[in-house]
């Protein structure tokens, strides 16, 4: 019983999604106590379309301890990038890979008895997050447009190392409000000042501090991700948000089928 399909694009995109799929692994293990492989593991786990226009983020996922989560044939990438240019992204890739991407998201959504969401996570400064990224979005509201389209999208903070990430992000920015029903955007200049925050909370030794420094709100530490890259901990506070939205009790798409 899956309702939702997750969309991961770009170097950006893959890496929050693996943050969110490693918490929703811990959280289900925490009521699964015995460990078994059961039908919310093979069925929603397993139901992530991974597409990058570069081979190692994915590649990187695909040797880590989070592979059996993937489904290899719901993988898409290519080897040099879009070289942070939203065009590369949207028209040449865009038009390239369209016939692969619908085919692996009609395949996602096979897999589910009554789909109700697609989550597409990506970044809106990079050439892949922000071009094919949104033209896999407006993919979705063709195939599938009586399915909600949540799209997380995360945006440059102004010293962002990627010169062109202002112009994706506008170029970006007008695809979403035609295509996307819900967006939940993410600054990673607010992800860094809340991270921060957070050390310095779990740091202190005052009375009543409640956040531990091995929190799953920032921390990867007993996770299946191995150790600590430089975005996991900005990383983790977006798949906590990811996490909030899915779970059950809180989602009330859930209760509302189409
Ligand atoms: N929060 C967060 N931001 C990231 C991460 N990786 C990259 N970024 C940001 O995303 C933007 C760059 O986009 P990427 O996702 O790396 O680029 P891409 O989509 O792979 O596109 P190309 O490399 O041009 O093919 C910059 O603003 C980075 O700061 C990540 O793991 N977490
Ligand atoms: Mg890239």
């Amino acid at each position: 019983m899956t309702q939702s399909v997750v969309v991961q694009v770009g170097q950006c995109g893959n890496q929050v999604g693996c943050r969110f799929w490693d918490l929703a692994l811990r959280e289900h293990a925490h009521v699964n106590k015995k460990g078994l492989y059961d039908e919310a593991l093979s069925s929603f786990f397993r139901n992530a379309v991974l597409v990058d226009m570069e081979e190692g983020v994915v590649k990187e996922i695909l040797q880590g301890p989070l592979r059996e989560v993937f489904d290899s044939a719901q993988l898409l990438t290519d080897v040099s990038g879009s070289g942070n240019n939203w065009a590369v992204g949207h028209m040449t890739y865009g038009s390239a890979y369209r016939e692969q991407i619908v085919d692996k998201l009609r395949k996602a959504a096979e897999h589910c008895d009554c789909l109700q969401c697609f989550f597409l996570i990506h970044s809106m400064g990079g050439g892949t997050g922000s071009g094919l990224g949104t033209s896999v979005l407006s993919l979705l509201e063709e195939e599938f447009p009586d399915v909600c389209r949540i799209v997380t999208s995360i945006y440059p903070s102004a010293e962002d190392d990627v010169i062109t990430s202002p112009y994706n992000s506008i170029l970006a920015m007008r695809e979403l409000t035609e295509h996307a029903d819900c967006v939940l955007p993410v600054e990673n200049q607010s992800l860094v000042d809340i991270v921060n925050k957070i050390k310095i909370m779990s740091h202190s030794a005052k009375p009543g501090s409640v956040i531990k420094r091995d929190s799953t709100v920032i921390s990867g530490q007993g996770g299946l991700s191995g150790p600590e890259k430089p975005f996991d901990a900005m990383n983790n506070i977006v798949a906590n948000l990811l996490l909030n939205i899915t779970s059950e009790p809180l989602c009330p798409l859930w209760k509302y089928p189409y």
